[in-house]
């Protein structure tokens, strides 16, 4: 099997510098029928709805359907996901990057943008999720299962913008018991945006501050999306992160 070796210098930097780069053909071999066959069999199945750990990641649900469904930790279903050679190289890829000793540490999710329904995922930063008292050292795999463009929900980035620290978040539509956030007042950031076009099996990936949304798929072609986050050792921050957007029962 093909082995894709760490970043070039020129994606590195393009990463440091602008917090996000798109790598047009990321998987090797099967791994792109291997990772659409268990996407569609857990979204199917409904794979983890029970447990919380498939939902809609946007809340809108009018009609029974999911508009934005997401699974978290897929390999927790399919243990097989993490046996695939890209995971091992998205591994390679953090470690080299942030000159770290340890093992990175894995998170995954996928994410549905089912044709003419998906939702909008709205721009926010990744690091507004987590732990207020630490700052991520991670990348963001973005890996396309199905080609995406503009028009059915392709990542979209504000270069540069991993240089602001946290920014005020709040849930979308303001809405306590939806999980997914969106940044307060998106229009001030977004004067320069980025989209990056993937053809399935090509990656984009970014940092834990880098702005990001993807729009809704207003086309008839399914947009399916396989997330691995590799997490090198964070670091402590000297003044935690105030996320009030994250105490949802009234704290
Ligand atoms: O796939 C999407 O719609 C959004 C993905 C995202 O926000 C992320 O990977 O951090």
């Amino acid at each position: 099997m093909r082995s894709v070796p760490a970043l070039t210098e020129e994606q590195s930097r393009a990463l440091s510098e602008q917090g996000f780069v798109a790598i047009p053909s990321f998987l090797a071999g099967d791994e792109l029928v291997v990772i659409r066959t268990i996407f569609d069999h857990l979204f199917r199945d409904k794979v983890g709805q029970d447990e919380g750990r498939q939902f809609d990641l946007a809340g809108g649900n009018n009609d029974g359907a999911l508009k934005l469904p997401q699974i978290l930790e897929p390999s927790d279903y399919a243990p097989e996901l993490r046996d695939l050679d890209v995971v091992r190289r998205a591994a390679e890829i953090t470690q080299n990057y942030f000159d770290s000793d340890a093992t990175p540490v894995m998170g995954e999710h996928m994410i549905f943008k089912p044709a003419h329904v998906g939702n909008v995922t709205p721009w926010h930063q990744d690091q507004a999720y987590h732990d207020p008292a630490m700052d991520e050292r991670s990348i963001n795999f973005w890996i396309a299962l199905d080609d995406t463009d503009i028009e059915n929900g392709c990542m979209q980035y504000v270069p540069g913008s991993h240089g602001n620290d946290v920014l005020p978040h709040h849930p979308i539509g303001h809405d306590r018991k939806v999980h997914g956030l969106e940044v307060d007042n998106p229009d001030a950031f977004t004067h320069s945006v980025v989209a990056c076009p993937l053809k399935a099996g090509g990656c984009a990936m970014h940092l834990p501050k880098t702005l990001h949304y993807a729009g809704p798929n207003r086309t008839d072609r399914q947009r399916r999306a396989y997330i691995l986050i590799m997490q090198a050792p964070p670091v402590k921050r000297a003044v935690p992160v105030d996320n009030y957007w994250m105490r949802r029962n009234g704290g």
